[in-house]
């Protein structure tokens, strides 16, 4: 099933897109449908079945979950940790280590506070000169850590802020507009093998390609159920609790955003995931 919210009744409720349409799901948003499948003990899928208006309407998807907590991992992919360690002048340094190791890394990216779903800005600071899109996998859990959904994520980070000092990491990981979710989320029964997924990303400036790249899940160091097991160590995360899962595709400097570049990022078996950047704060 293909979940998702629409703006509403004065703030988002869930829908269900079938078909280019959505049947809306009245007074209900994902998070709370989330809960109450738990407390009725029926998938998510089933309890949003049984509420869903069967009348199917024109509605553009908004932010699929307005979540409780964002965290996400990183140097999953070889390709992150490399460039990373190539960043500070090393081969192999302490990324490389991460992408090793038994503990993955695991970071907080902030609340709904700092989200964004389909259509709206992703944020680039305006104290960095290299920001970049870093497309991801999201997995969206229940109060036990089982994965409900996926989604698309954009981890927006400020490379020259992270590549300065590794003590920097949260400021160039957690600002304004510096995380894009959506367009849907897709329960687990419509997405078999969600580690053979193509991730594909494109940035555009003014009508001109300024970069493509693509990356499978199949290249993912890590599971799923690992990731989830170290993030809630000592650290029970609330249902709707999103977990992005690392990037494989690296933007090179000379495709930095600029404000009013174009980025979409695609999973075909979840959607599109498109955003403008624009500058967010003054220095
Ligand atoms: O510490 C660096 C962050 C890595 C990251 O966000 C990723 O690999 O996706
Ligand atoms: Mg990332």
């Amino acid at each position: 099933m293909r979940l998702g919210q629409i703006k509403a009744e004065g703030g988002y409720i869930a829908a269900i897109f079938e078909g280019g349409l959505a049947r809306p799901v009245p007074s209900y948003t994902i998070a709370e449908l989330i809960r109450r499948s738990e407390v009725q003990n029926v998938s998510l899928a089933q309890t949003t079945a049984r509420l869903a208006s069967h009348h199917a309407e024109p509605h553009a998807a908004a932010i699929p979950i307005v979540p409780p907590e964002v965290w996400a991992c990183g140097c999953t992919y070889e390709r992150s940790a490399s460039f990373r360690d190539a960043e500070h002048g090393t081969r192999e340094g302490m990324y490389a280590y991460v992408y090793n190791e038994a503990r993955p890394e695991v970071f907080f990216k902030g609340t709904a506070r700092v989200c964004v779903g389909p259509g709206q800005a992703i944020g680039i600071r305006a104290d960095s000169r290299f920001t970049a899109p870093e497309p991801e996998l999201a997995l969206v859990l229940g109060s036990k850590g089982n994965i409900v959904g996926y989604t698309l994520a954009n981890d927006v980070s400020a490379w020259d802020i992270e590549r300065e000092n590794a003590l920097y990491l949260p400021q160039s990981k957690v600002y304004t507009g510096c995380c894009a979710l959506g367009p849907v989320i897709v329960t687990g029964d419509d997405l078999p093998d969600p580690y053979n997924l193509e991730i594909s990303c494109t940035i555009t400036r003014e009508g001109q390609r300024r970069f493509a790249g693509s990356v499978s899940t199949a290249k993912l160091h890590r599971k799923f159920e690992t990731l989830i097991e170290y993030l809630r160590r000592a650290n029970p995360t609330p249902a709707g609790t999103v977990l992005l899962t690392g990037t494989g595709i690296i933007v090179p400097e000379d495709a930095a955003l600029a404000p009013g570049d174009i980025v979409t990022i695609s999973i075909p078996e979840i959607g599109e995931l498109t955003n403008q950047a624009q500058t967010v704060g003054a220095v």
